[in-house]
């Protein structure tokens, strides 16, 4: 009986101390006028298998659906970490991802949405989700979803 209570415990904690990320988020782009909405169509798991975000553009006032600019990218990174007495850990990204049209079940294009795949979290901690809108003017602006990939304790 010790045992199994021992055990349950582990259990338990491992599920709690595995950092669930913040489901999904809202980036202010253009002073308002333009929405991101991101959210996580499969969940970083501190594993190194692959995520997958939706993301949406809106309005940022109506909420409705727009293609905003002319083009926008998303890279991860993660930060350095500094101890005080030095770099422990240098800020390094991670494979390019991947931008993909969300197609209704009659395969025409949803108007401002997709799916970024081939987002690899390859280390536990905190991450940085950047998207980069560029604007018909060339210009760029860049929104960040930080992100605590939790790992599993075995
Ligand atoms: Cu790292």
């Amino acid at each position: 009986m010790q045992n199994f209570l021992f055990s349950l415990c582990v259990v338990f904690n491992s599920i709690n101390t595995a950092a669930q990320p913040v489901a999904e988020e809202y980036l202010v782009f253009a002073e308002g006028n333009i929405k991101a909405h991101v959210w996580w169509e499969k969940a970083p798991n501190g594993s190194s298998s692959e995520s997958k975000m939706g993301l949406e553009w809106l309005d940022g006032k109506s909420m409705v659906l727009i293609e905003p600019g002319q083009s926008f990218s998303v890279s991860l990174w993660m930060p350095g970490k500094d101890n005080g007495y030095g770099l422990v850990h240098p800020g390094h990204g991670s494979a390019p991802t991947q931008i993909k049209r969300v197609l209704n079940e009659r395969g025409q294009v949803i108007l401002g949405t997709y799916l970024v795949t081939n987002m690899y979290f390859i280390m536990t901690g905190q991450w940085q989700i950047n998207v980069t809108l560029k604007y018909s003017n060339n210009r760029e602006e860049t929104k960040t979803w930080t992100v605590e990939v939790g790992g599993h304790k075995h």
